[in-house]
């Protein structure tokens, strides 16, 4: 089994607050519209990809919900609740609790610092927990100690200053193969797997989310989905231009396992 082999994944449907989310810079809103159709095109992908996709409804008092990853991570023998570090989002695991509760037999909890599920690469044999605005060294010493006891070794990596997470810059495409920025491809914390550099200008196209054998991948990076072709996954070219208004990546979008691997 693979470790992009999922079998279930939870999202959570946007509410007309998602318009209002974070962002980086001060960039106009999305269009509701336009995220409603883009977030269902995702969900659809993840079906196509092989997923039984649990949808929870909306959080109107929490305009980045639907970014389920962040407060919580998942993995085939358990569950984390985690504390996000942007004040506006650290309860939103709150409302997480009960699926998890429900669909893990084990439920762990970040109680100190903070950390964010979009820092957290899983590859074959390590874990990475990027450094960054959101995650703080405590959180990721803690969530290093939780994630040990699912058994998983986790490394503690820098993010560069300028992404918001580490996966923002960098992402799964194989068990051997990771996708970087050129800053992370030059920074040699992946110098254990095939690196593959973003090309320049399509740095927002980072963010790719291999399910099966699909591999899911911005609709606007024509570079990338050409590099992208070739490693053993059907590219998925998604639109998301107006849901990347408010920095979403499509990893952070679903919490996915494998339910045969307990
Ligand atoms: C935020 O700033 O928290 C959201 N607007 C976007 C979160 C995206 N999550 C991720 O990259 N893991």
């Amino acid at each position: 089994m693979r470790i992009f082999d999922f079998t279930d994944a939870i999202v959570r449907r946007p509410g007309a607050s998602v318009v209002k989310g974070l962002r980086a810079g001060d960039g106009q809103d999305p269009s509701l519209e336009g995220v409603l159709a883009e977030h269902a095109g995702y969900v659809a992908a993840l079906r196509a990809a092989g997923l039984a996709v649990q949808e929870l409804d909306p959080l109107e008092q929490f305009p980045d919900a639907i970014f389920v990853e962040d407060p919580a991570l998942v993995f085939g023998n358990g569950a984390i609740l985690l504390r996000p570090g942007a004040p506006s989002r650290e309860a939103e695991g709150e409302y997480l609790r009960e699926v998890l509760g429900e669909r893990f037999p084990v439920l762990l909890e970040q109680r100190d610092g903070h950390a964010d599920g979009g820092d957290v690469l899983v590859m074959t044999d390590r874990a990475y927990i990027g450094l960054s605005a959101r995650t703080d060294a405590r959180g990721a010493q803690v969530l290093q100690g939780l994630m040990a006891q699912l058994g998983i070794t986790a490394v503690v990596a820098a993010t560069p200053p300028e992404v918001l997470h580490l996966k923002t810059a960098s992402s799964l495409v194989d068990e051997e193969t990771v996708l970087a920025t050129a800053p992370l491809a030059a920074s040699g914390i992946y110098a254990n797997y095939r690196v593959l550099e973003v090309p320049a200008g399509d740095e927002g196209g980072a963010n790719v989310l291999r399910v099966r054998d699909h591999l899911l991948v911005g609709a606007g990076y024509p570079r990338l989905i050409d590099l992208l072709d070739g490693y053993g996954a059907k590219v998925v070219a998604l639109p998301n231009a107006e849901i990347a208004k408010i920095d979403a990546g499509f990893t952070c979008m679903s919490l996915r396992w494998n339910e045969k691997s307990r």
